[in-house]
């Protein structure tokens, strides 16, 4: 089945004849079972270090060829690698050479095989260009109800797709594609992107989810895909679950939450939302992971070890992911010489905090 009118991606017969089907097909690799039973694993000694473009930049250099050596800024600042490595793909579906910040989608792939033969772990979000307006994703123009009615606009869509399977497909070792937890069309509860609240129905949601992993799965036999559901901080009267694609469609949970310079705020969210996400996921048997934060700057003196650590020490997260060191304006991890080194070299020698070595295969 692919990706294709409204009628038939909710059509129950349809969904049922899927389902029997997808039950004959193996659904998850052998490496995907694996990295979903490490993610369980590892929450019961703490929860593993993640940062977005950990390896592919830093301030003050930047992998723009091939990656000789491999560095980090957290490795700069802890002498430790993160255990956990965010990539994003947008303008892969464009068949660009680099994604949207500029990194080679050639040196991407180094970066990820070399990440998950240490025994990384690897995450991927999707920043996707507005189909209809041909903007980027923060171009609010509503596209995917136009998307779901219109077969022109599925006919590029499914071309999208297909790069973004081609990609996620060619990251291989030992011939088998890599496990990457794959995190499209995040904070949807927000309206930022065109695939958020206010720019796209509940409904529409749902289906562009179901369709884009039918996709991934019949049509390009993508095997090695776990999928992350994350939201964006919850809103009073928000509810968790609003977007959710249903179970067959989702394998991780997640949330986003940042520090806008209020921690107060921010320990709130952060308290109150993860226990909604544990329950869920608990409920459902499913890890769960802190998939998006950071305090952009890092302005606030001792944030790692007071205002972050002992809020989510025992919230039972699998990883958290810092987003990414792109400027002196713009970065959410500690760089050579940064005022917070010491409190991000305490916040690493505390028990929970789990690193590249600290991770099993
Ligand atoms: C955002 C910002 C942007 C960036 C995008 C995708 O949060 O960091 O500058 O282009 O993520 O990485």
């Amino acid at each position: 089945m692919s990706f294709s009118c409204k009628n038939d991606l909710s059509n129950d017969a349809n969904k049922k004849s899927l389902v029997e089907e997808m039950d004959t097909i193996e659904r998850r690799s052998r490496a995907a079972e694996n990295l979903l039973i490490k993610l369980q694993d590892l929450s019961k000694k703490g929860f593993a270090i993640g940062h977005q473009d950990a390896t592919s930049y830093g301030l003050n250099w930047r992998h723009l060829d091939s990656p000789d050596s491999i560095k980090s800024d957290v490795a700069k600042v802890s002498g430790k690698f993160p255990a956990v490595y965010g990539f994003d793909i947008g303008h892969i579906e464009l068949g660009r050479t680099h994604n949207l910040d500029s990194v080679p989608f050639d040196v991407m792939r180094q970066l990820m095989i070399d990440a998950y033969k240490k025994g990384g772990i690897i995450t991927v979000s999707w920043h996707a260009d507005n189909l209809t307006s041909k903007g980027n994703s923060w171009d609010k123009t509503p596209t995917v109800s136009d998307l779901i009615n219109d077969g022109k606009l599925q006919q590029t869509y499914t071309l999208w797709v297909k790069r973004v399977a081609d990609f996620l497909k060619s990251v291989q070792v030992d011939n088998e594609p890599i496990p990457v937890i794959f995190r499209p069309f995040h904070e949807m509860n927000g309206s930022w992107f065109w695939w958020g609240e206010g720019n796209c129905s509940v409904e529409d949601y749902k289906v562009l989810w179901q369709g884009t992993v039918d996709l991934l799965r019949e049509t390009h036999g993508l095997n090695n895909l776990l999928y992350a559901y994350s939201p964006n901080k919850l809103n009073p009267n928000d509810d968790y679950m609003k977007y959710y694609p249903g179970d067959d469609y989702v394998d991780v949970f997640g949330i986003d939450i940042y520090d806008f310079k209020n921690s107060e705020d921010y320990i709130h969210s952060v308290v109150h939302d993860l226990a909604i996400v544990k329950k869920v996921a608990q409920e459902k048997q499913k890890p769960y992971a802190f998939t998006e934060t950071g305090l952009e700057t890092l302005s606030t003196p001792n944030w790692f070890t007071e205002v972050l650590y002992p809020n989510i020490e025992n919230t039972g997260v699998s990883w958290i992911l810092f987003w990414r060191n792109a400027r002196v304006d713009h970065h959410y991890m500690p760089y050579e010489g940064h005022p917070i080194s010491e409190d991000f070299r305490a916040f690493e020698a505390l028990p929970k905090t789990l690193f590249l070595e600290d991770l099993t295969n």
